[in-house]
């Protein structure tokens, strides 16, 4: 088949490509979508409706329908309209499907067509929960497992079993709302996916669109519903005028990280996201905290300047520390003398691009920003400032960015920062504080709508080129604003944040808490958002701490922490006092740069709450696999990947071990409590030629690091180029079916050791270095 068809039927109107077709109910208004290939349908009612302030609900009724070809962002399709006129308004739904594309997507609308205003608390677009309307389920609901993605960047984002207890989130730093507490009901941020194990099939929906309104899904197993909300703050619709949520795509096929993928590529579509530049950096935030200074900054400076070969990371970026306070960013105290402009120049100077942290939509309540504009900021119905977070010891207030005096503050206070000092990087932090809930300057303003605007100031002031790094970000929103965006919470010195009871008497928890600051839960996002990344925007995992000083990280977690940033193929930012890392922990830092050209796919993502199972392809045709297993249990186990079809040679990174030659399933041995196997498998071929297996130089260990492989009959030798990049002290693993004659590296001949099937030796590969395995003959 090719595009989407439509056609009536008993019922009402329906549409079908190769993936979807959906049936339209005249009589209520409702929709039944079902996968093409394989009858899959979760609903047979999907209702949608609206929700106004005064407690009223407006359903459809008997409709209307009108059927029309149309093309927007995500392509050609066909797209139903139903209208249902009720007493003095409109309810209006679409459904597009797409020529090429396996999802549909729908939003509702409704339109005023009485005498005075009607204010709205919620839309709801895409809503099984009733009668018939109910989930299909082949499994009990507690087979059933959801994925559930957070408001803002440090939200937990994980999968759940579909009977446990949601995240215990506490508004506005880990949920928009205050939480629900029924078991088996889960409140997923802009997407969730709810997937039926039993059945092996998987519903994601999601919102494509992110301009208005905060969108939920929520996902509620036991009672066998969905419901996809879009939060309208009451604003007003007046006569004659119209609303519409949110768009939101519903998606049938594949699995939940096939689904996950596409909904970010159509979301990064819609709203223009920025995405391809990755940077990497040093960050003064995970060492020095608020105490650091200009001495620190500057030491830290110097060291990347001498060993901009190991560590060529583009930025230098100072966190939170320089501010007189949190608002007054233009005033300096006294721990940077030479002021911030002096530090952008000699960043630049030594061929760094400097980077600095705000948090521009707040503002704390001792500021002199605030006590000048006390009317910039949220308030609540009693008229006083909302509390956006406590935190530096003081209530802080989140910026109205409906407010326009404020938003041309926000525009200059960039343009100050980035073209009078000079920083072409921006971190900008805690910028949930523009979207909390409460009264703005213009009633009309949605949270999510004053959010943008101050996001849109932002970026004025910065410039079109200069690179924005979000942080406490809400995440669709974001989208198409920031460069990059921090996808979840604070990483720590520690794996976990213990309390006293847990630090007097180990328990194992069945579950993380929520809140934590650790590297266990920034690991478990970095995994969980993987997907986000190069779709919306470039992800930063959080930073990288390889220090053996002031830590409580042992070598196992630190390689762990590294694997999960490295293969996510986020942003590599280091954060530790450089001139004290010794140098096995520095090679650390340099096999993350550069970072991978795209990001490993946790393949296990729905099956738990942490991913175990990472797989990075080369895509460069050579077949070459990258495979992160990781234990996050508290004592040792054994973990599996299944292989594709063949045979593989596998190389172990942390140990620098050969494996062997592996089929269907790769099994890691017992691999230690928080710690984690990097495999590199090279596909063993037919002819049984050598080749390349791994290095332990870089996370990609060999697609990056190693050229112009070349195998010679003549020799028999196997040539190639060791690439300058990485660490430079780094083992090569290479197959070897023959007896070895001789190793030699940059023409000169080295120690190997052979094992069944491999060789192994050790190369210092500071510039690009070659390398010849010369054979002993047949
Ligand atoms: C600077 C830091 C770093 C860090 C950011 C952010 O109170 N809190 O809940 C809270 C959460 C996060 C946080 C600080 C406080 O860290 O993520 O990278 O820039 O601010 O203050």
């Amino acid at each position: 088949m090719s595009g989407v068809m439509s056609g009536r039927g008993r019922n009402g109107p329906w549409l079908q490509n190769d993936w979807l077709r959906v049936e339209a109910r005249l009589d209520d208004g409702t929709i039944s979508p079902v996968a093409s290939a394989t009858g899959f349908r979760p609903s047979e009612r999907v209702r949608a409706y609206a929700e106004l302030a005064d407690g009223a609900t407006a359903v459809f009724g008997r409709c209307d329908y009108d059927v029309q070809p149309f093309e927007d962002r995500l392509g050609r399709g066909r797209r139903i309209t139903l209208t249902s006129r009720l007493r003095g308004l409109v309810l209006r739904r679409e459904v597009c499907l797409y020529d090429g594309a396996p999802y549909g997507v729908t939003r509702v609308g409704i339109a005023n067509e009485g005498r005075s205003p009607l204010r709205l608390a919620a839309l709801h677009a895409f809503t099984a929960d009733e009668g018939r309307g109910r989930l299909r389920l082949a499994s009990p609901a507690d087979r059933v497992r959801v994925y559930r993605n957070g408001w803002q960047s440090w939200a937990p984002t994980l999968s759940f079993g579909g009977r446990e207890m949601d995240v215990r989130s506490a508004p506005p730093v880990l949920s928009p709302e205050p939480p629900t507490s029924e078991p088996g009901r889960f409140a997923s941020d802009d997407v969730g996916v709810l997937y039926d194990a039993d059945a092996g099939r998987s519903l994601l929906v999601g919102a494509v669109t992110a301009r208005d309104f905060i969108s939920q899904v929520i996902v509620d197993p036991p009672s066998r519903a969905v419901d996809a909300r879009n939060l309208c703050d009451g604003i007003a619709v007046a006569p004659g005028e119209a609303a519409w949520s949110e768009r939101f795509a519903f998606d049938l096929a594949g699995g939940p990280l096939d689904q996950l993928e596409r909904y970010g590529d159509a979301l990064g579509r819609e709203m223009g996201a920025r995405a391809g530049r990755t940077p990497s950096g040093w960050c003064s935030w995970y060492e020095f905290y608020t105490r650091v200074t200009e001495d620190d900054v500057v030491r830290n400076l110097r060291e990347l300047e001498r060993r901009r070969r190991e560590l060529p990371v583009e930025t230098v970026q100072i966190d939170d520390g320089y501010q007189a306070d949190i608002g007054d960013w233009l005033t300096v105290n006294e721990k940077f003398p030479r002021g911030m402009g002096w530090l952008a120049s000699e960043t630049k100077r030594a061929g760094f691009t400097p980077g600095i942290w705000l948090a521009p939509f707040l503002l704390a309540e001792t500021s002199q920003s605030y006590a000048a504009h006390p009317d910039w900021v949220v308030r609540g119905d009693d008229g006083e400032p909302v509390l956006a977070i406590g935190n530096w010891e003081r209530r802080n207030f989140g910026l109205d960015g409906s407010h326009a005096e404020a938003r041309a503050w926000l525009a200059q206070l960039f343009r100050e920062i980035c073209d009078g000092w000079g920083y072409e990087y921006v971190k900008i932090d805690f910028l949930f504080g523009a979207a909390v809930a409460g009264r703005r300057h213009d009633p009309q303003a949605t949270r999510v709508g004053a959010y943008r605007q101050a996001l849109a100031a932002v970026r004025e002031g910065v410039g079109p080129e200069r690179f924005i790094l979000g942080c406490g970000a809400l995440m669709a929103p974001s989208v198409g604003y920031v460069d990059g965006n921090r996808i979840g919470p604070d990483v720590a010195p520690f794996w976990r944040n213990l309390t006293r009871e847990e630090r007097a008497a180990p328990v194992v928890r069945a579950r993380r808490p929520d809140d934590d600051l650790s590297a266990e839960t920034a690991i478990r996002n970095t995994l969980t958002r993987a997907w986000m990344h190069g779709r919306l925007w470039a992800n930063d995992p959080d930073c990288l701490l390889v220090r053996e000083h002031f830590t409580k990280l042992t070598t196992t977690e630190v390689r762990t922490l590294a694997t999960a940033i490295g293969l996510s193929a986020g942003m590599m930012l280091s954060s530790d006092d450089l001139v004290r890392v010794p140098d096995e922990r520095r090679a650390i830092i340099s096999m993350l740069l550069p970072g991978l050209p795209h990001a490993g796919r946790p393949v296990d993502l729905i099956e738990r709450d942490m991913p175990e199972t990472v797989v990075w392809e080369a895509g460069d045709g050579s077949g070459r696999l990258v495979v992160g297993l990781f234990n996050f249990a508290d004592a040792p186990r054994e973990l599996a990947c299944a292989l594709p079809e063949g045979a593989w040679h596998a190389f172990e990174c942390w140990s620098g071990s050969y494996v062997g030659v592996v089929k269907e399933t790769l099994r890691s041995g017992d691999v230690e409590a928080h710690g984690c196997r990097l495999v590199s498998l090279v596909p063993a071929g037919e002819d049984g030629a050598p080749a390349v297996v791994g290095t332990t130089g870089h996370i990609s260990m060999g697609a990056l690091d190693v050229r112009d492989e070349r195998w010679d009959l003549a020799g028999p030798r196997l040539s190639g180029t060791l690439v300058g990049v990485g660490a430079p002290a780094r083992r090569v693993c290479v197959a070897a079916p023959m007896p070895v004659q001789s190793v030699l590296v940059d023409g000169a001949p080295v120690a190997f050791e052979a094992v069944d099937g491999a060789v192994l030796f050790d190369a210092d590969v500071m510039w690009d270095t070659t390398f010849e395995v010369i054979f002993s003959g047949r």
